[in-house]
């Protein structure tokens, strides 16, 4: 249960800076998914109707992945090129990150920490420190549209709910939630969805083009990995790699990646399913998924301290190259797997 209550000395707060700013910047950290990206655009909607005078600008590391910009308002997107081409001021009175912390926004970093305000609004239950001045951050949320909806709703903002907040809102419940399969898929997330679905957006169209579908490229990537794939532990464990000659050959962007592990990990039988990416750098990117009954967190952060996630979820970045980081990745998780040690 999302509890708003609690939060409203913070909202008064950043009310009251809202009130006398008059330039608004939006961010999310680097490699931006359909919840934090969701998230700032229902935010953006949020402040406009609110503060019509305001000026609001949304600026992120990295350029808006090709999926969302089919999305109401993805216009309003700007990376820091593409924000300097407009020539003005970096210095903005209210700075908000959604959907992750600043340690990771990249560029926008330097924007964020010279804002008279900074706010934080999350549902990740575990940030760096950093002195936000206002923080919103609640782990029962399964998105952080959900908390954005429910902020949405409170007296301070009265946010009207059409078609496009909608569809923000859904695309990252949707995302996070993976299609309601998660088990973050509360009754109220659902309740919550219903109501959204009365507006009449197209939601045919936010899960298809905003989650499953994948460029052509990406496709034969795909079909590359799961070629590739192999069975360990009596077919407990699936895994395969993505070399670095195959990401040059599919000119692969990071949003291309993005579902193989799940496709991997779908496979009859399987308990944990492994993914290394060879790195540019000759480090080496792992992905995790897990049944459950493995909690592949914790073996992540066992690798390395560049590793976590969640019990069914997770990655590491190791400092090895793949060949050497692979089998030694697979050895520990055989041993788990069969629970020998
Ligand atoms: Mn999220």
């Amino acid at each position: 249960m999302v509890n708003i209550t609690k939060f409203h000395p913070q909202i008064a707060h950043w009310i009251s800076s809202l009130e006398a700013a008059s330039r608004v910047l939006i961010t999310s950290p680097g490699a931006a998914d359909g919840d934090s990206i969701g998230a700032q655009l229902a935010l953006r909607q949020m402040v406009k109707q609110r503060f019509p005078n305001a000026e609001l600008r949304i600026l992120n590391d990295e350029p808006l992945p090709v999926r969302y910009q089919f999305l109401s308002g993805a216009q309003y997107v700007h990376t820091p090129e593409s924000y300097a081409a407009t020539r003005e001021s970096t210095q903005f009175d209210v700075a908000i990150i959604v959907d992750g912390g600043i340690d990771r926004a990249g560029r926008v970093r330097s924007y964020f920490e010279k804002a008279t305000t900074t706010v934080f609004i999350d549902h990740h239950a575990v940030s760096i420190e950093f002195p936000y001045t206002i923080r919103i951050v609640e782990p029962a949320a399964s998105s952080t549209t959900e908390l954005m909806y429910h902020l949405s709703q409170t007296e301070a903002f009265k946010t009207r709910v059409d078609s496009d907040f909608a569809q923000q809102i859904y695309l990252g419940v949707v995302f996070d939630t993976g299609f309601f399969r998660h088990s973050n898929t509360t009754p109220d997330v659902m309740e919550l969805c219903a109501q959204l679905l009365r507006t009449g957006f197209d939601f045919t169209r936010v899960g298809e083009r905003g989650m499953l579908e994948r460029s052509f490229s990406s496709l034969k990537m795909m079909s590359e990995t799961v070629n590739r794939a192999e069975l360990l532990a009596e077919g407990k464990i699936i895994w395969s790699t993505l070399p670095k000659e195959i990401l040059k050959k599919y000119q692969a962007v990071d949003d291309d990646r993005e579902g193989i592990i799940d496709h991997l990990f779908l496979t009859r039988g399987i308990e944990v399913a492994v993914l290394f990416f060879e790195l540019n750098s000759g480090k080496t990117k792992v992905s995790f998924r897990s049944q459950g009954n493995h909690d592949v967190a914790e073996f992540a952060r066992s690798l390395t301290e560049h590793g976590g996630g969640h019990r069914k979820a997770a990655g590491a970045l190791l400092d090895q190259d793949i060949s050497k980081a692979a089998p030694l990745v697979l050895e520990r998780l055989e041993r788990l797997v069969r629970r020998i040690d």
